[in-house]
């Protein structure tokens, strides 16, 4: 899984970038380079960790996501910036949003507005994506050298009825509620403003144990999923020990680092869970998508255990965590068997028996 993270400039997404990935990449004025960084971050599961310490495994294995950061995106650029060009690919966008005073780093739009900026990036999103879908049509349109394919006809049924006035109207893609071979294609089509995206709000200090995503207009049933960080304090934290690490979180009043509920959002941005293998030999997380089925779970472990499924031997994380091992929970039932249609839940601690 891939997220991008963009946003205007000067807002904090090589900080956060650095925070998530244990990266030390320039930020602020030495920044001039403006690159492109991209880095994995493991996503942090205190379920696996207990896991861990159950088994003292030889190897332990985090599930992980990739970041993609971005230099600023200037208001008006969207189009132009080749930087979007290493977002088409991604699963899903981090729009980070600055809402911190500090007069030492000027804010591209003059004030603090982190309500217009949301809008403002968006809007840049929608000028990209309008530009590549007129080039598209131009292709599949009268210029077209040669007859379209029906696929070709589809796509330019799509694009000039459905995706066109949408971004003329100003509505990113991912307002339109498309199903079956419709949202295929769309996906397809890798625009931006298609993209799943959580909003990240970078506030101050002080502001970080009260503000609420709701205050900026996220979350709820009509806004953008969003969750409030302070950058630099996140950096601060994910270089502490883990004890300290704790005190410095209850000083500030915070439950978890606020970095824990960005990699969660991500995952629920994407309808994503994790289940757990476990053993002497390694404990480990794999990511797979919310419903999907055990044979396609064991797919994400290796293709030939998806081909040669026999069944599944599965049990919560808690329950093993309770009992001690596998065998105690065999013993109270509450190991079960399942076939290959059985939908992995998060958190199933699952052995496959298959046979190639
Ligand atoms: N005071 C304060 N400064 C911050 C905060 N977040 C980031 N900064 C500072 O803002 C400056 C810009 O941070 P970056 O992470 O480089 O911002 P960016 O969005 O990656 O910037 P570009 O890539 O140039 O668009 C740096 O000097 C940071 O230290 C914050 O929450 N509070
Ligand atoms: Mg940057």
């Amino acid at each position: 899984m891939q997220f991008g993270i963009l946003g205007l400039p000067k807002v904090g997404k090589t900080l956060l970038f650095n925070t998530l990935t244990q990266s030390h990449e320039a930020t602020g004025k030495f920044d001039a380079a403006g690159r492109t960084h991209v880095a994995v971050a493991r996503v942090p599961d205190d379920r696996l960790a207990r896991l861990r310490d159950l088994y003292s495994p030889r190897r332990y294995t985090p599930a992980t996501v990739e970041f993609v950061d971005i230099p600023g995106i200037q208001r008006g650029e969207g189009a132009e910036s080749l930087d979007l060009a290493k977002l088409k690919t991604v699963d899903g966008l981090l729009h980070v949003v600055r809402a911190f005073e500090d007069p030492e780093i000027p804010h591209p739009g003059g004030a603090l507005e982190p309500r217009a900026d949301i809008a403002t990036l968006d809007l840049e999103l929608i000028l990209a994506d309008h530009t590549l879908v007129e080039r598209r049509l131009e292709r599949l349109g009268k210029g077209a050298k040669r007859a379209l394919s029906p696929q070709e006809e589809r796509e330019r049924t799509l694009l000039a009825d459905v995706v066109l006035p949408a971004l003329e109207a100003e509505t990113p893609l991912r307002r339109l509620a498309l199903a079956g071979d419709d949202e295929r294609l769309l996906r397809g089509f890798q625009l931006l403003s298609a993209k799943p995206m959580l909003v990240v709000v970078n506030v101050a200090e002080p502001e970080v144990a009260r503000a609420r995503p709701e205050d900026f207009g996220l979350g709820g049933a009509e806004g953008l999923p969003g969750v409030v960080v302070s950058a630099p304090i996140e950096l601060e934290i994910s270089r502490l020990a883990e004890e300290e690490q704790r005190e410095f979180l209850a000083d500030l009043g915070l439950a978890e680092p606020s970095l824990d509920r960005v990699v969660r959002a991500c995952y629920g941005l994407l309808g994503l869970i994790s289940f757990f293998t476990v053993g002497e030999d390694e404990v480990r997380a794999w990511t797979i998508r919310r419903g999907m089925v055990a044979r396609e779970a064991a797919g994400a472990i290796h293709s030939d255990i998806e081909r040669g499924f026999i069944r599944a031997e599965v049990c919560r994380w808690d329950d093993l965590l309770r009992l001690g091992s596998l065998a105690a929970c065999r013993d109270q039932a509450l190991l079960r068997l399942e076939g290959k249609e059985y939908r992995v839940e998060d958190g199933d601690v699952v052995h496959f028996r298959f046979n190639v």
